[in-house]
């Protein structure tokens, strides 16, 4: 029985090389054709509702302005009302029919019902889902005092878009509508010390990838991987700095919501934003040695730098 492995280990990959360069040209023309047809006619927001979680702040804020200028309606959440009172004020100004906000908790399994049963009330219906809610801790794995703080950041970043969405899926099947997901290029380019936060945002894109499968066609799933994002979190606490990425260039808040909406308007399945981020995911695959030294050796050279 064996043998049938030793067989295909041989030949699967050397007909699935031989398989690459034949599709994968086809497949090219037949994406850019399509880009182009949704781009000349791109889903039109005028009255659709889309609920935002994490809408108080960073990239969150910046979608709901986006959302506002084409017209949506909008149910804004997060955990700090006040923040998000002047989000929806100043998305009405920008021309949303009608912004409510909901102060909720996405770790919390009865708020997640809540978001969504609030926002039927207010509405009758949903046709877009934005799971945006995320929060992050770094330090070294090994210098982690309570491994319990990381609990929340799964919680957040995973079980709340999964549970938000176990609780909107019915109704976006209704409306034939789209979820939009806020990962990280962090799911698939591990960063040192942000171990959990990047395993939280992989296990979030393999979920939500899964579910594009399963709820087809009806709703349409995108997948934004963000790069690096001039956000309150990624300012936090020295974020960028401690992990070694404050030298890399970091895209505004706004100019990354307006990519995200184009693209979801599109119908796209997937975002990465800066789109030049897709090359370092090109080396991840392709150069797994050379990228873990290249990211151990700055970490390092990151750490010295900080006790001089
Ligand atoms: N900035 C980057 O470089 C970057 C890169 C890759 C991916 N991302 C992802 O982009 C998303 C948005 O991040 P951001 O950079 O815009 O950060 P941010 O400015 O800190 O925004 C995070 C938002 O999530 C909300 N939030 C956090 N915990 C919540 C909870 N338990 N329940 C409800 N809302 C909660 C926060 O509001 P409250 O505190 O008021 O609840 C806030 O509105 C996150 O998923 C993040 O992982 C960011
Ligand atoms: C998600 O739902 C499960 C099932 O009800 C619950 O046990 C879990 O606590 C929820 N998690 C969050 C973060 O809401
Ligand atoms: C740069 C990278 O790909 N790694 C991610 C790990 O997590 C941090 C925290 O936000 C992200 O900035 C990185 O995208």
């Amino acid at each position: 029985m064996d043998l049938i492995h030793k067989i295909f280990n041989i030949t699967l990959p050397f007909l699935s090389f031989i398989l690459l360069i034949i599709v994968l040209p086809i497949l090219s023309v037949y994406r850019a054709i399509k880009f182009c047809i949704r781009s000349v006619v791109p889903e039109n927001l005028v009255g659709k509702v889309v609920l935002i979680t994490g809408a108080s702040s960073g990239i969150g804020e910046h979608l709901a302005y986006e959302y506002a200028k084409h017209g949506a309606c909008l149910a804004l959440v997060a955990r700090r009302k006040e923040l998000l009172v002047a989000v929806a004020e100043k998305a009405e100004e920008l021309g949303s029919p009608k912004a409510i906000v909901i102060k909720a908790d996405v770790s919390s399994f009865e708020d997640c019902k809540t978001i969504v049963d609030e926002t039927i009330k207010q509405f009758g219906k949903l046709d877009c889902l934005i799971n945006n809610a995320g929060i992050g801790i770094v330090g070294l794995f090994e210098e982690q005092k309570c491994i319990k703080d990381h609990i929340s950041t799964m919680d957040v970043n995973f079980w709340g878009s999964v549970n938000v969405t176990h609780f909107a899926l019915p109704h976006l099947r209704k409306s034939k509508g789209r979820i939009v997901v806020i990962g990280s290029c962090g799911g698939w380019f591990g960063t040192p010390k942000v171990s959990v936060y990047n395993a939280s945002k992989a296990a979030q894109q393999s979920f939500f990838e899964t579910l594009r499968i399963e709820v087809a066609p009806d709703i349409g799933i995108t997948m934004v991987t963000p790069g690096i994002i001039n956000t309150p979190l990624a300012n936090k606490d020295c974020f960028l700095y401690q992990t070694s990425l404050d030298k890399v260039p970091s895209q505004s808040a706004e100019g990354c919501a307006n990519a995200i909406v184009n693209s979801a308007r599109r119908g796209d399945e997937y975002l990465t934003e800066p789109q030049w981020m897709c090359a370092a995911f090109l080396w991840v695959m392709l150069l797994p040695e050379v990228m873990n030294s290249f990211r151990r050796f700055q970490m390092v050279a990151g750490y010295k730098h900080k006790f001089q």
